[in-house]
């Protein structure tokens, strides 16, 4: 972990590196911990910088969301990612103001390095307000399944499974904050909502009765996708997208009244050109871009959809809880109906329980 842009002694060997003694170094030398500002010269008491942990901010929308909320200057951004050098040269390539953001190493593919990420960040000693998971992985092209540490399917074990441990951990962090809107934001999709023709492109998100989640998803002796049919990497990444939404609301059921964190979702566009088709056909990333614009119109750049995940954050308008959050062609934010899946409550109960046993907290 380190501030800005002045690489850790550890950033090439992290292997041999012990992070939580780092951790608190680089908290004596680099964090300027917000505090409670005082009265602005017109007499009006104005809130403290807020602190938001974004996962995946090394690229695409959580890069453009992190300099979004950095720019504002009322937001601390911390930057959860597994590459240190790439955010770092992210960071600064974007022009975030230098003390604006502090790196953390976070693998979403390890249900360790999330602990591990929980500790460390705890050692910043600074209040976390708002807790963004954006980060994904997307598999289009995969003949075969990959797996995570754990021995999770990847894209469903880094996009919901590893974002549920990170959140579930996370959330007496956010009860225990001081600031006046806390919140917990899970980015979703249009692509896991069969309530849409983006949805309704084949494969389908299907979740159907959950039976490769139950099995623990790790392909040995049972699927491991979550439907428990045959691998299909598109479609595990909307399956993961369908969770990510379903979490969201099972959130907002359980703790909402408890914590008054606000837990939201949102599809913030198409965001054709960002990291998230890398593996996919040259062809493919060649045409999605003007296919987005001209075509469908659903395409929204980079720092457009920043801007609005950053809505999410920080907005005063956007406090409402359990909400998944799209926006019209005037860049309007609104409140989106889900699909019947995505919004199935009994089987939210049932992904949230499966999941809970799957990262050991049940
Ligand atoms: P990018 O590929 O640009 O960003 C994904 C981020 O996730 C990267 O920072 C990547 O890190 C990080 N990441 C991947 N695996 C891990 C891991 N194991 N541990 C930690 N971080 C990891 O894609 P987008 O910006 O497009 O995607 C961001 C979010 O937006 C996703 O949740 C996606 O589902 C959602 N979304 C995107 C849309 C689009 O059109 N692009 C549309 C709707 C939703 P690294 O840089 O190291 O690879
Ligand atoms: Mg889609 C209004 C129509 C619309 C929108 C908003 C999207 C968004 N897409 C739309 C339509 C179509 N797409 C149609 C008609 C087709 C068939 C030609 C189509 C195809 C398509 C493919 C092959 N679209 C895709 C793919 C992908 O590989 C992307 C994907 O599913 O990633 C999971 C994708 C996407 N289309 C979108 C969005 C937002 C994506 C990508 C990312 C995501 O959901 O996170």
């Amino acid at each position: 972990m380190a501030s800005n842009s002045t690489p850790p002694p550890w950033a090439c060997a992290p292997k041999r590196v012990n992070t939580s003694s780092v951790a608190i170094r680089a908290q004596a030398a680099a964090v300027s911990a917000p505090t409670a500002t005082p009265a602005s010269p017109s007499g009006k008491k104005t809130v403290r910088t807020g602190n938001a942990i974004i996962t995946g901010a090394s690229s695409g929308l959580g890069l453009a969301t992190a300099k979004a909320l950095a720019e504002s200057g009322k937001w601390h951004v911390i930057m959860a990612c597994r590459d240190y050098l790439k955010t770092a040269r992210a960071a600064r390539a974007a022009g975030m103001p230098k003390g604006s953001y502090t790196i953390v190493h976070l693998d979403l593919a390890s249900l360790d390095s999330v602990r591990q990420f929980v500790k460390n960040v705890r050692q910043l000693d600074m209040p976390i307000d708002v807790v963004v998971c954006n980060a994904a992985v997307y598999q289009p092209t995969a003949k075969e399944p990959s797996f995570t540490a754990d021995g999770f399917e990847m894209s469903v074990g880094v996009n919901h499974l590893g974002h549920f441990l990170l959140a579930r951990e996370l959330l007496e962090d956010l009860k225990a904050s001081d600031y006046p809107s806390k919140r917990l934001i899970i980015v979703g999709s249009i692509t896991g909502n069969t309530n849409t023709l983006a949805g309704n492109v084949p494969p389908k998100a299907n979740l159907g009765d959950l039976r490769g989640l139950a099995a623990g998803l790790n392909g040995v002796g049972s699927a491991a996708m979550i439907d428990g049919a045959e691998f299909d990497g598109a479609k595990a990444y909307k399956d993961s997208k369908v969770c990510n939404m379903l979490t969201m609301q099972e959130f907002h059921r359980r703790y909402h009244e408890e914590t008054g964190v606000t837990f939201a979702s949102l599809y913030p566009g198409c965001i054709a050109t960002t990291g998230l088709f890398r593996e996919h056909i040259p062809l493919f990333r060649l045409l999605f871009p003007p296919f987005q614009k001209y075509i469908t119109k659903g395409y929204v750049s980079e720092e457009e959809a920043g801007k609005r995940l950053a809505q999410v954050v920080s907005e005063p308008s956007l406090t409402k809880s359990g909400v998944y959050w799209s926006w019209n062609k005037n860049s309007a934010s609104f409140e989106n109906q889900l699909s019947e899946e995505a919004s199935d409550t009994e089987k939210a109960r049932k992904v949230w329980e499966l999941s809970e046993k799957l990262v050991g907290l049940a």
